[in-house]
């Protein structure tokens, strides 16, 4: 399996994230993607290249220019307001919810962080825009293997991508990889695109996007809403709308679910994603599900995502993995390495 790596994702290096009254170590380090790496390399699992930049147009097909245009100059504005904040991450203390306006963007640098932001754990720092975009470099350029006559590929880049929003950041994430491949995918010529989210987290930022349209289908196993993060997205009821009505799948589990209620799960997501006939898969390969993850409460055993890549190959798509969470960092390569073995030996 081609594997596109993000060499420069250890440019994004957060200090702290703030949670329940303190400003704790973060969780999504480098450290994660090169545990990754050694495991591949380990295991002589196929070519490890490096990707071509793509122009910002690209991105703009799933993120707002304003956006765009505010993430590439956060870090400059952010220093900007005192030379000290050199050393210290960006995070967000005020949003404009319910009765605030978001049609006009503030001058002001922490009014910004706050209008393109979901929460106050995702630190932005120095070189996020760096990691971020060649992040989505290597989604874009994976997506585009497919169409050159490759089977499966996989992204290995960091930060996150499936909590990013339209125009917005959160849950360690700045640009929807997912989100950018699939379109890509279309792009390139796929009828329909199927995208399976299995990060122990829901995808809201992949699920809004998409939310009204029936040429990707997305489907996401994750933690119930009402009881872990993102909160606000990830019920059974979300269906789609408009054009999109009957095209979003979301299946919820309680905290300290089992993996045999896990792999149900699955079976019914394939079967979801089996009828819908799509040219391609995405899957957002999230590895927080492990018993061992620090901030989860799912019950997957490292031997489960041997098996979760075979039942995906038993779809029989040509498919693009693309890493996402996933915590306990000296497991995190064995786990997400395993799925990729799954699919190949299957
Ligand atoms: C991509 C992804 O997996 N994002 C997850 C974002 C989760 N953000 C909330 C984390 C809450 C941290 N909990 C700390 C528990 C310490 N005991
Ligand atoms: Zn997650």
């Amino acid at each position: 399996m081609l594997t596109f790596y993000n060499g420069q994702h250890s440019q994004h290096a957060g200090k702290v994230e703030f949670f329940r009254g303190e400003l704790l170590p973060c969780f999504e380090k480098p450290q994660r993607v090169d545990f990754v790496l050694a495991e591949l390399q380990r295991r002589g699992l196929g070519e490890i290249v490096t990707p071509q930049g793509v122009p910002l147009m690209s991105l703009e097909k799933i993120h707002s220019p304003r956006y765009l245009h505010f993430l590439r100059h956060a870090w400059q504005e952010w220093v900007a307001l005192d030379p000290a904040n050199a050393e210290r991450d960006a995070l967000p203390a005020v949003w404009p919810i319910r009765s605030l306006r978001h049609d006009k963007e503030p001058d002001n640098f922490c009014a910004k962080l706050g209008l393109y932001s979901m929460d106050s754990g995702t630190p932005l720092t120095a070189g996020t825009w760096l990691a971020a975009k060649t992040g989505a470099d290597c989604a874009i350029n994976a997506a585009h293997a497919l169409n050159c006559g490759e089977r499966a590929t996989f992204v290995l880049s960091r930060p996150p991508g499936h909590h990013a929003g339209h125009d917005f950041f959160g849950g360690y994430c700045f640009l929807n990889n997912a989100a950018l491949a699939a379109q890509h995918l279309l792009d390139d010529g796929a009828r329909r695109v199927a995208i399976l989210d299995i990060d122990y987290h829901h995808g809201n930022g992949t699920q809004s996007i998409f939310y009204q349209r029936s040429d990707v289908l997305f489907v996401s196993i994750h933690a119930n809403p009402a009881t872990d993060f993102p909160f606000y997205l990830g019920y059974a009821d979300e269906t789609g709308a408009g054009e999109g009505a009957g095209w979003n799948l979301n299946l919820p589990l309680a905290q300290g679910s089992s993996a045999a209620q896990w792999f149900a799960a699955l079976e019914s997501a394939c079967l979801r994603i089996a009828a819908a006939r799509p040219d391609a898969l995405v899957i957002s390969l999230g590895v927080d599900t492990f018993a061992g993850d620090p901030i989860s409460h799912f019950l997957l055993q490292t031997s489960d995502y041997l098996r979760i890549g075979e039942r995906i190959a038993q779809l029989g798509l040509p498919t693009v993995f693309i890493f996402e969470g996933g915590y306990a960092v000296n497991e995190v390569g064995v786990n997400a390495v395993n799925v990729l073995e799954g699919f190949e030996t299957w």
